[in-house]
């Protein structure tokens, strides 16, 4: 990618590594204990936990046992369920001096993303439930209000917890409260817009705040840009605090809180933990906050006294503990692993084999980026943008063809859109690739930057509709309705991965306003893929199946017909097409469009089903002919409400068309949907073939 990544060089300096000998657990590269030998965790001293408050009788000696512990139940846990493993790895230590020091949930503690609170789960009451993460009706993979008083603000989305911290503290202040707040943000979250608007006013305020920075010098991918180049210079600079020179330091300057507040001892106490007295301050110093770092965050003799010092001194204002950290730490195959084993199918505890899925079709995901590697060939004004995404959004593969043409911006969405609204400026033809979660980021930037100037940037929205076990913070519901408002855009959603490549060409061939493609989440349905993606008509829908113009002959109640349903009548007269139920879908429910044809047909109803393609503009003359020639339009898509069925009724109403015509629109329900299969996820919400035929009746 265009961004040299000069951090991975310098942070590997000895001097700021995180030494084996400075490892509790002893199992720092290599497998876990429990992998040693039978792969059952044994745990007396986990089992004497079922709250934070519990710990309060450990001695330091045993929170280093218990680290080890939990570390190892944490593997067992993921290796049964899958979902984020080297994140929690990294923050075994952190979590258990975190709450072995402070009164959660009195105290209150955000970790950012929330995608490393595994162990935290684990300290907080649900180890019992452990086993159900990420699965329908078990825990969730991130923090959540509602699951748990541990967790007093839920996350996924990135780089909030500063700022959720603030706020909390101030609610403190003005209730006269004296909890803490503690705040866990990862490097990869610091990239993050949010993380410095909320640091600017932290900085400047009086409020009481513990960040912790923990910094693993990794996001999902290595992560990218200044800062990280900063962090590492940082770090490389000076060695870590190390446990004598806490020790002395604490007794010569700490000796009490109140002596700590006196402003000598507080002048002194900055000395000892700042990384750079005497001379300009670290950037964070900089910005008004106490910086204390770095420090060795799997070392419990160096993290337990700067948490406790900090928790007594009552500093005033905000404080940042820069703790170093390792991501997978402790567990030999994932601090071997490329990505440190961030997210994870089950897997064998001894080896770290992951459980391998069976090969089906080709992903969305990989088709679109072979697509737009192909557009790319032919065209090189197309530039391809990631918000620290690479792997997920596939443009790690494009990357790989066209490294001076694509661009990680970190996670920032906000930037990226508006980043790529410049070069559209400049006639580049700029394809941000982007989660339709993670895109609700950055609406103001798509509405003011891209939509009111109308500039051509393609959006290749992936994960649209419901995603599975990342659950209700992941789920790409609204993209339809909140990009479908919007003058200037044309939107589209994948049928299938045919459709994609036709799509991504569409999007390269068109330059006159903003573009956007929607696609699902997994495997494509199966379909051949055209050698080379078709230019679709703009508005233009097209009729996939139609009894009228099936060959077949109705069939006896209750006959067995497993007989394809006929190709597509594409083109064909379409606006003659005749029957009882016309169903218009958008996006990726079209499979179970068809299946519900066959239901219906079983009951001697005749069906159109056809693929509106676009969401805007329109195919007014399909949509008018689909409502004119039958009894019902069904329409059906794998958004929330207000979205495409919605922009269907309005037209029909505004046309006077709804009256002989029975309307039934099918989109998500009107809910945040929890976690779960997608399959599960999309029969909860109704809208599977069944659904579909049980709405014609
Ligand atoms: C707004 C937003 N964009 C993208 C993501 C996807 N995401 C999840 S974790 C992660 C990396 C976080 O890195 P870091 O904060 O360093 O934590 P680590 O996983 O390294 O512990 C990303 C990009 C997200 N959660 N939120």
């Amino acid at each position: 990618m265009a961004r040299p990544q000069e951090k991975q060089k310098e942070r590997h300096c000895e001097e700021a590594k995180p030494t084996k000998q400075s490892s509790n657990t002893g199992t720092s590269s290599g497998l876990p204990r429990s992998a040693r030998n039978d792969g059952k965790t044994n745990t007396p001293l986990l089992d004497r936990v079922n709250i934070p408050a519990d710990l309060k009788s450990f001695g330091d000696d045993d929170l280093k046992i218990l680290a080890d512990e939990l570390r190892r139940e944490t593997i067992a846990a993921v290796s049964k369920t899958g979902g984020h493993l080297g994140a929690g790895l990294g923050v075994v230590e952190l979590t258990v001096a975190i709450h072995s020091v402070f009164n959660t949930p009195e105290d209150r503690l955000i970790w950012d993303v929330g995608h490393q609170c595994y162990p935290h789960k684990i300290l907080t009451g649900r180890r019992d439930r452990i086993h159900t993460l990420r699965q329908g009706g078990g825990l969730s993979g991130f923090t959540k209000r509602n699951e748990s008083p541990y967790d007093p603000f839920g996350a996924a989305h990135s780089s909030t917890s500063i700022s959720a911290g603030l706020g909390m503290a101030v609610a403190r202040d003005l209730s006269e409260g004296d909890n803490n707040i503690i705040c866990v943000i990862g490097d990869g979250a610091m990239s993050a817009g949010m993380a410095y608007e909320a640091m600017n006013n932290a900085g400047a305020m009086k409020s009481r705040l513990i960040v912790i920075l923990n910094d693993n010098e990794m996001s999902i991918a290595p992560p990218v840009g200044a800062f990280a180049g900063y962090l590492s210079r940082l770090v490389s600079s000076k060695p870590y605090i190390s446990a004598r020179e806490i020790g002395k330091r604490i007794t010569e300057y700490l000796p009490s809180p109140i002596r700590f507040a006196a402003k000598r001892a507080e002048e002194s106490a900055r000395m000892a933990f700042s990384y750079k007295h005497g001379e300009a301050g670290t950037l964070f110093e900089e910005m008004g906050f106490y910086y204390i770092g770095p420090v060795d965050g799997h070392n419990l003799d160096h993290l337990l006294p700067i948490l406790r010092n900090v928790k007594a001194a009552h500093h005033e204002g905000p404080v940042i503990i820069h703790a170093i950290t390792k991501k997978g730490y402790g567990y030999g195959p994932a601090e071997n692993a490329a990505d440190k084993m961030h997210g994870v199918r089950k897997f064998d505890v001894i080896t770290g084999d992951q459980v391998k899925s069976t090969p089906g079709a080709p992903g969305y995901t990989k088709v679109f980026a072979q697509s737009l590697i192909d557009e790319a060939r032919r065209d090189e004004k197309i530039i391809g943008i990631t918000a620290a995404m690479p792997d997920g959004t596939g443009m790690d593969l494009f990357a790989n063809a066209f490294p001076e043409r694509t661009f990680d911006v970190g996670i920032a969405e906000q930037h990226a859109v508006t980043f790529a609204a410049g070069l559209a400026a400049e006639g580049f033809k700029p394809f941000c690739a982007i989660y339709s979660t993670f895109l609700q980021r950055a609406y103001d930037q798509v509405v003011h930057d891209v939509a009111i100037q109308n500039l051509p940037v393609r959006f290749a929205i992936d994960r649209a509709g419901l995603v599975g076990a990342d659950g209700q913070t992941h789920a790409g519901s609204f993209d339809i309705a909140y990009l479908g408002c919007l003058p200037n855009f044309v939107l589209m959603a994948a049928a299938d991965e045919a459709e994609l490549v036709n799509m991504v060409a569409t999007a390269a061939a068109y330059d006159k306003g903003p573009i956007a493609f929607r696609y699902p989440r997994g495997e494509g349905t199966g379909v051949p893929l055209p050698e080379r993606g078709e230019i679709l008509e703009i508005g233009k829908g097209r009729i996939v199946y139609s009894t009228s113009l099936s060959s077949r002959t109705p069939q006896a109640e209750g006959s067995q017909d497993n007989r394809e349903i006929s190709p597509p009548a594409q083109g064909r007269g379409r606006n003659d097409i005749k029957g009882d139920i016309a169903i218009l879908s958008y996006g990726a429910r079209l499979p179970e469009a068809l299946k519900a044809a066959k239901i219906l047909e079983q009951q001697k109803r005749s069906v159109t089903v056809a693929d509106a393609r676009f969401a805007k503009p329109l195919d007014e003359d399909l949509i008018r002919s689909l409502a004119q020639n039958h009894t019902t339009l069904i329409t059906i898509e794998e958004g929330a409400i207000g979205g495409f069925g919605s922009f269907v009724l309005e037209f029909l109403s505004r046309k006077n068309l709804l009256g002989p015509c029975r309307v039934k629109t099918m989109h998500l329900p009107d809910i945040f949907q929890d976690h779960h299969t997608p399959a599960d996820q999309y029969e909860e919400a109704e809208l599977t073939a069944k659904h579909i035929a049980a709405a014609a009746t």
